[in-house]
């Protein structure tokens, strides 16, 4: 079933008996909660507003139409006066009627979806921006051990000089982990990657092993692709972790935590924070998508609790 929660600001998604639940922040369409049983799989800071005053430091922030600043970006044409990690983020969607809440999936799993909308429209003074009108709906579909995401991006325009639609787009998530200094991630290996701890712009370098070890060390790595079959966090001795699949037109991967230092400078960050996140990204952050008037791209990625 679907709830609306919290003066109608968070959209509720459970299964029928406890077996998992997810909270969709109208604002941002960001899920700030998955559970599995009663056990949370999404972090979010203890810090963070949650009434629309600024980004949310958690959950799965959607990052569209540019990740990062656009001035990290060589190729930005038409993204230069978009703010950091674009517009979808920060804004007030609508939740859609819902095509089937409760249902089967296509494996005949039991399964609730809630849709969420946002629209070009929507946004007073985007085309000083972004000149590219866009409809953008948001499908979040929970299973017993899976959460679905699925973003569709119509380039809208029917003005018949448009250029294609220029865009980037990648999920934030905040990963809940026991301990951000004993967490490892596989299914990167070979890729090469821009470490942005070392400048905006990232050097490039290819990681030497399988898994990547997270310990404590800041982490801030765009990895180029292709699209991995399967991106696996494991938490460490206590063992659980989740697997990461995605949309193969999603390569890139960020693996990103603050470390102590990072974290310092982070008002929005609960003291210790960054001991308690890992954040896996799949998107396309990496060059630009383009996309004719009238075409949908859509980016799916699953999460699985393991
Ligand atoms: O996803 C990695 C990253 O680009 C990092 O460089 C860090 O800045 C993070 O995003 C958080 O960005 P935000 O603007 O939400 O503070």
């Amino acid at each position: 079933p679907l709830t609306l929660v919290k003066n109608d600001s968070i959209a509720r998604l459970e299964l029928p008996g406890g077996k998992a639940s997810a909270d969709v922040l109208l604002y941002g369409a960001t899920v700030i909660s998955w559970k599995v049983g009663s056990a949370e799989k999404l972090f979010l800071s203890k810090k963070t507003p949650l009434d629309g005053s600024a980004a949310i430091r958690g959950g799965i922030p959607l990052v569209f139409p540019v990740f990062g600043p656009a001035s990290d970006h060589e190729d930005n044409e038409g993204l230069e006066n978009v703010p950091r990690h674009g517009v979808a983020r920060t804004a007030q969607w609508q939740l859609k009627q819902n095509k089937e809440v409760d249902g089967k999936n296509a494996q005949g799993q039991e399964s609730a979806t809630a849709s969420f909308a946002l629209s070009s429209q929507d946004l007073p003074g985007i085309d000083s921006k972004y000149q590219w009108p866009f409809e953008l709906v948001y499908d979040v579909t929970l299973t017993a051990k899976n959460l679905t995401t699925s973003l569709h991006i119509t380039h809208s325009s029917s003005s018949s000089a448009s250029a294609p639609m220029r865009f980037q787009c990648l999920c934030h998530n905040y990963l809940a982990v026991p301990s951000s200094l004993s967490c490892s991630v596989k299914g990167l290996v070979g890729q090469c990657y821009l470490d942005k701890t070392d400048g905006a712009k990232g050097k490039m370098l290819s990681p030497e092993k399988d898994p990547i070890i997270l310990n404590g060390q800041a982490s801030d790595a765009v990895y180029l692709g292709p699209a991995p079959d399967l991106v696996e966090l494991s938490y460490g001795s206590q063992g659980g972790g989740l697997q990461l699949t995605r949309s193969e037109n999603c390569p890139q991967t960020v693996v990103w935590n603050p470390a102590e230092e990072g974290a310092a400078g982070m008002k929005d960050l609960h003291e210790g924070g960054w001991k308690e996140y890992i954040c896996i990204e799949p998107g396309k952050a990496n060059g630009f998508e383009e996309l004719e008037k009238g075409q949908t791209f859509t980016f799916a990625q699953t999460l699985t609790a393991v």
